[in-house]
């Protein structure tokens, strides 16, 4: 007897959703960085426990949006949990609850599906606070349960996997039993390069930039030559990608090339060219080419 199901893996920003994602398929699908808003649309991690079949879907963190961008984001979040067997919100429990947490929770205080709490990063949060946040929050949202974790040291993570497989219904499973995730190799490069922007450029920029794959060739020796493009709104904006001399998009180059190298399981050739491309967040083409919704 086989089960498969899916769950949405909900939340406000850079509450370690993706962290968690990765931790549960055990390898790395989704990228993670300290910054909020890391993640921009739904991507699916398939993790196996026992005869069950887990369809996590990762979401973008929800919050008040302003920008069409944000709100495309946003849309996406909630898109990503309709058709889920299982809600589990994510809360980062190191610091206040906050008002965006709280209202996520009202959200989804009144949906059927089954829902779970999952307060993260234990390992920086003192105790009494874990407790004054899982009580305050299972008064809002009829939880069936709540788990103490930390999906970057993995502590608590076994019995949420256990819990997580037995409430998913039976059926058979939806991917072959080694497929990671629903992203393509397309994809996945560009949000590796992405996860540089994020990582090795600071203050507002990452924000501003957009990554995207333009060719994508499997060379006849088998490695893979990759093609991107890294869309910024102004010229002062590539300037910083580019750095002194070209220094900073190298060294973004060469840490994406050694994570895809890995990721891929083969030789990568990554070409980077920056393009100035003034409201790149008001164009549809853009939208498409990330898989995110053009909201009005
Ligand atoms: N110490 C600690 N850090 C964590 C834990 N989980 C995630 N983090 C860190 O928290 C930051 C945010 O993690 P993400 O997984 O990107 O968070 P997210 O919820 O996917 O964020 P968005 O995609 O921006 O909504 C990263 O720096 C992670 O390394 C944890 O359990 N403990
Ligand atoms: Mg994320």
């Amino acid at each position: 007897m086989t089960r498969c199901g899916l769950v949405a893996v909900l939340g406000a920003p850079n509450a370690g959703k993706s962290t968690l994602v990765n931790a549960l398929v055990g390898q790395k699908v989704a990228i993670v960085s300290p910054k909020a808003q890391t993640t921009r649309t739904r991507l699916l991690g398939v993790a196996m426990e026992g005869e069950a079949q887990l369809l996590l879907v990762d979401t973008p963190g929800i919050f008040d949006p302003k920008r069409r961008f944000d709100r495309a984001m946003v849309a996406a979040a909630w898109g990503g949990t309709e058709g889920a067997d299982v809600l589990a919100l994510v809360v980062d429990a190191k610091g206040g609850l906050g008002p965006k947490v709280t209202d996520i929770a009202e959200r989804i205080a009144d949906r059927p599906e089954r829902k779970f709490l999952v307060l993260n990063k234990v390992d920086l949060a003192d105790k009494p606070k874990l407790l004054v946040h899982a009580e305050k929050l299972n008064a809002l949202v009829a939880f069936e349960h709540t788990f103490f974790i930390s999906a970057a040291t993995g502590d608590g993570l076994p019995e949420l996997k256990r819990t997580l497989a037995a409430a998913m219904p039976e059926g058979p499973w939806h991917f072959p039993e080694d497929q990671v995730s629903d992203a393509s190799e397309r994809t996945l490069a560009a949000e590796v390069t992405r996860e540089q922007l994020y990582l090795q450029l600071h203050a507002e920029l990452p924000y501003a930039a957009a990554v995207e794959t333009e060719k994508f060739v499997d060379r006849p020796d088998g490695a893979a030559e990759i093609h991107q493009q890294i869309l910024v709104e102004r010229p002062t904006q590539r300037a910083i990608v580019l750095g002194k001399g070209g220094a900073r998009i190298k060294e973004i180059g060469a840490r994406a090339r050694a994570e895809l190298t890995t990721l891929l399981d083969r030789p990568v050739h990554l070409y980077l060219h920056v393009k100035v491309k003034p409201g790149w967040d008001e164009d549809r083409g853009v939208y498409r080419d990330l898989g995110l919704d053009w909201v009005d």
